[in-house]
């Protein structure tokens, strides 16, 4: 893609552009929600669709000039359903919070309970954190992990049974383990609450058969489109087919106004993708480079919070492993090239803007083509950069290093 008309048009917009396609092409990223979508999603993030209003579904919309949308629309879903075997999905959701919004008031009523898991043990802002509007809607409880570092499923079955909750929410941003689809839905069950899985970070793991598959279990899956699943910023809701109606209505004209057909499209492309076996060798290889990042880590003599991981991600205790807080680390890291971000652990006792924590991920980089070997690499850097963060003349050092090895996995070699 030669963005011709952007520079001479408007250059200042274009030197903003250039300078995070070089960040991107020249940095190591192990935010561990980010990736690097294909040239072929990109050119349709970038099409004539994005000039269409389409508001309603294929066949039954509101405008005229609808033949073509209606192509990109119906092939996201078809293949989303053939990707994750779900009865209905619903692909206009503009990104995950919208999407959690949507389900959220597609079933439950002003007031009513959810139980959601805790945003410092792993959870998600959007999972019913005070700081959110769906917190003041909807009475939202939070559980936690055990100290051993996974769910508690004996004290969330109790809270269940307690609260009686119309709604009980899994899903997560920084936990690492895999989550147990049956005893989960088991508990549901028994309250009769409805049961909905955020999968938002793992979707690319699960559509690419690295980890099993949670949509036959619960009644209602919301997901982003951009993590490990490698497609545009965006969100989609999988469900059984009796809340079919409810999410739809919930998402258009309840929620949300016209769908960003451009981004539709390239959600279809982005599934195209993911249903290629190339694929599965992605998502394997993203689960073999975190665990080398989990064993090498501990080695290097950090913690990791709930064990280890069974996923793209581990979340480090720095500040207990290094007495260096989760800002600073941060802060170093960004000075040799590499980015991730500071995070809370469960009951942090420090603050969110400069917590004991840091997050990494590995989609990112294994869509760049890294291995093991690089994953042995990079964690050594995370570790002598955290250990000297305060000599710059080492951290500029290691930030040449970091450079060389990401020119030789380029990425986006045709952009300019
Ligand atoms: N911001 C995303 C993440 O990093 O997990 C989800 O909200």
């Amino acid at each position: 893609m030669i963005y011709n008309n952007l520079k001479k048009q408007d250059s200042a917009v274009y030197k903003a552009m250039q300078g995070e396609l070089k960040r991107q092409q020249e940095g190591m990223e192990l935010i561990a929600s980010e990736n690097y979508v294909s040239e072929a999603v990109l050119e349709a993030l970038g099409s004539v669709f994005t000039n269409k209003y389409s508001e309603g579904y294929p066949s039954h919309r509101y405008y005229g000039g609808q033949e073509f949308t209606d192509i990109a629309e119906t092939l996201a879903i078809d293949r989303a359903k053939k990707l994750f075997g779900a009865e209905h999905v619903n692909v206009q959701p503009h990104s995950g919070a919208p999407a959690n919004m949507i389900a959220y008031s597609a079933v439950l009523k002003p007031g009513d309970t959810v139980l959601g898991m805790d945003l410092s043990h792993g959870g998600h802002l959007t999972h019913g954190h005070p700081v959110t509007l769906s917190a003041q809607i909807y009475n939202f409880i939070r559980y936690k992990t055990d100290k051993s570092g996974k769910i508690d499923y004996k004290e969330l079955e109790k809270m269940a049974v307690k609260h009686k909750p119309k709604l009980i929410l899994a899903g997560f941003s920084a936990y690492t383990r895999q989550l147990d689809y049956k005893k989960f839905q088991a508990i549901a069950k028994k309250v009769g609450a409805i049961s909905m899985f955020d999968i938002a970070h793992i979707a690319g793991l699960i559509a690419g058969k690295a980890l099993l598959n949670p949509v036959p279990y619960f009644d209602i899956v919301t997901t982003t489109t951009h993590k490990t699943l490698r497609g545009p910023r965006g969100g989609m809701i999988m469900c059984k087919k009796e809340f079919a109606k409810a999410i739809d209505k919930s998402a258009f004209p309840g929620f949300q106004g016209g769908p960003h057909m451009n981004n539709v499209a390239a959600k279809a492309v982005a599934f195209g993708e993911a249903l290629k076996p190339s694929f599965k060798t992605y998502a394997k290889q993203i689960l073999k480079n975190a665990k080398v990042l989990e064993t090498e880590l501990k080695k290097h003599g950090f913690k990791l919070m709930f064990g280890g991981t069974d996923n793209h991600m581990v979340l480090v205790d720095i500040f207990g492993s290094k007495g260096v807080t989760g800002k600073e680390a941060e802060e170093a890291l960004d000075k040799i090239g590499i980015t991730l971000n500071k995070n809370m652990i469960p009951d942090d006792p420090r603050s969110p803007f400069d917590p004991s924590g840091v997050r990494i991920g590995v989609p990112a980089i294994t869509t760049r083509g890294m291995k093991e070997k690089e994953i042995r690499i990079i964690s050594k850097w995370i570790k002598d950069a955290i250990e000297n963060h305060k000599d710059e003349k080492f951290l500029k050092k290691l930030h040449q290093e970091v450079i060389k090895l990401c020119k030789r996995f380029p990425i986006y070699k045709n952009i300019k």
